[in-house]
């Protein structure tokens, strides 16, 4: 485990690659391959790239997102469902809990492909407010949960393009 937090890597511009181990989590769980991160000026787009998923493995993500590093931990969080009923959210957070009983209305969407094994989240700063640069840290969880880079860490921050 302690390897993954000196593996993050490729940072440029607008775009990173969080790598991940492979077999780091229960078999039968989600496993993450690879994080991609393009912080386009229009819109944030962030790719799990896992190393199998289907319609069994009903389980679901979680990205995790820093937008003000004056303000300690994540402002925001996406989870969805990787099952065939693909319900997803963006929530406000504070201290790496949800707050507020509603997900703010706002530009959001999640897509899973089961033949390319990827959720591909998209969103902005319709939901994420003015930002300049940001970072995440991601889940998957199904039988357990994995986690790229690190459970509560983010990231190299990514500046917005
Ligand atoms: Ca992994
Ligand atoms: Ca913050």
């Amino acid at each position: 485990m302690a390897t993954a937090l000196g593996t993050a890597s490729s940072v440029s511009a607008d775009t990173a690659t969080l790598p991940d181990a492979a077999d780091d989590v229960s078999n039968s769980s989600i496993d993450i391959g690879e994080v991609t991160i393009n912080n386009k000026d229009r819109g944030l787009v962030v790719t799990i790239q896992t190393l199998g998923l289907s319609e069994q493995k009903a389980g679901g993500t979680q990205v995790w997102i820093d937008t003000r590093q004056a303000r300690m931990g994540p402002e925001f969080t996406m989870v969805g469902s990787t099952g065939p009923e693909t319900d997803y959210y963006l929530w406000r957070t504070k201290g790496w809990k949800i707050v507020g009983s509603f997900p703010p209305p706002c530009a959001l969407s999640m897509r899973v492909d089961y033949s390319a094994d990827t959720v591909r989240w998209r969103t902005g700063p319709d939901c994420l407010g003015d930002y300049s640069r940001i970072r995440v840290s991601t889940e998957a969880t199904f039988s357990h949960t994995d986690f790229a880079p690190a459970e509560h860490k983010f990231g190299p921050w990514v500046s917005r393009g």
